[in-house]
């Protein structure tokens, strides 16, 4: 379906007993990997039990795969030594993240889902996904593999979702969420009466917030066509902080409703920087306002591509209407 799943901010927290490489310590730092993206911490000089406390960050593409992890000691005239490896299946994270998308989840923290101990993961315990102040997250302790000892506390965190009081119940994976108010969020529902004034005539009642704290931190192709959001769903997207090339490109099976001469999808107040027959290319700038409607999500996906000259944080807002 070409979804997006958003960002994955993991934080390499601590490791506890890890393996002696050198003469009576290690220097370690741990890799994680997610498909072909790679991310490092530090190294730490002579310590067994060492605290990085560091963010590295991921994006999220349809299917999640699992993230691997392999703890290292940094020799400097030989290869490093290993010191163990683990992985981490991130489906339950990211199911959870869907269903607070489409919970009212604001503020305070609920347990959306545990994920047990068991022969084919690497929990050392039961594990918590819950929603942290609209953001869901994920504390694991991962024992090492191929070693004698060692465990890495690892603290995970997808992109943050509100959405708002008022929408019919709604029961996802079993769960029946509570719904919250917008009122505990006086500025984003500031925006949203701003984005309403804007466009009359259009309802949102959800908000997804992506923050891309550079150019590396991007959003990959996908179209926005869940269910959930209708047959023809309208999205207003406001950006906020650095500028960031937003791409539009048709879909590769062209639905049998489409005509070939359609043009493409109209765009709220932009003027197209770049266009290909079926590609085009706007700049979303600060403060902009960008809307997708009638049959956008359905004929074309969108991205936002990595870019190495933006270097400045970017926060985007995208209002959704759940029907
Ligand atoms: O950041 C943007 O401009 C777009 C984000 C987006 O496409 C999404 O969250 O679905
Ligand atoms: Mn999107």
């Amino acid at each position: 379906m070409g979804e997006i799943l958003g960002l994955l901010k993991v934080v390499v927290v601590q490791g506890k007993r890890l393996v002696i490489r050198d003469f009576k310590s290690s220097d370690p730092y741990v890799v994680l990997k997610l498909g072909d993206q790679v991310a490092k911490t530090k190294v730490i000089n002579s310590c067994l039990n060492p605290v990085w406390n560091e963010e590295l960050t991921f994006s999220l593409a349809d299917p999640v795969g699992v993230l691997n992890l392999e703890v290292f000691d940094k020799d400097r005239f030989k290869a490093d030594d290993e010191m163990g490896h683990a992985n981490l299946n991130l489906q339950p994270l990211v199911s959870a993240a869907r269903l607070s998308h489409v919970l009212r989840v604001s503020s305070g923290e609920m347990t959306l889902r545990k994920v047990v101990p068991d022969s084919e993961n690497c929990l050392v315990r039961e594990s918590c996904i819950s929603s942290v102040n609209g953001e869901v997250v994920q504390s694991v302790w991962l024992r090492l593999r191929g070693v004698e000892s060692g465990e890495i506390e690892l603290k995970q965190r997808d992109t943050c979702y509100i959405a708002s009081a008022g929408l019919p119940d709604l029961v996802y994976s079993g769960y029946k969420p509570h719904a919250y108010s917008w009122n505990e969020f006086p500025p984003l529902r500031d925006i949203l009466d701003a984005v309403h004034k804007e466009l009359p005539g259009s309802i949102f009642n959800s908000l997804l917030l992506n923050r891309y704290k550079g150019g590396n931190d991007y959003v990959s192709w996908h179209a926005d066509d869940e269910k959930l959001y209708g047959s023809t769903p309208e999205i207003a997207s406001v950006t906020f902080g650095c500028e960031r090339e937003f791409l539009l490109k048709k879909k590769p099976h062209k639905s049998s409703q489409e005509r070939c001469d359609e043009k493409p999808p109209p765009l709220k107040r932009f003027k197209r920087s770049s266009s290909h027959s079926d590609q085009h290319s706007f700049t979303l700038k600060h403060g902009s306002l960008l809307v997708m409607r009638g049959n956008t999500q359905r004929d074309w996906l969108h991205s936002v591509p990595k870019r190495a000259k933006a270097e400045t944080t970017r926060i985007n807002l995208t209002f959704r209407r759940v029907v």
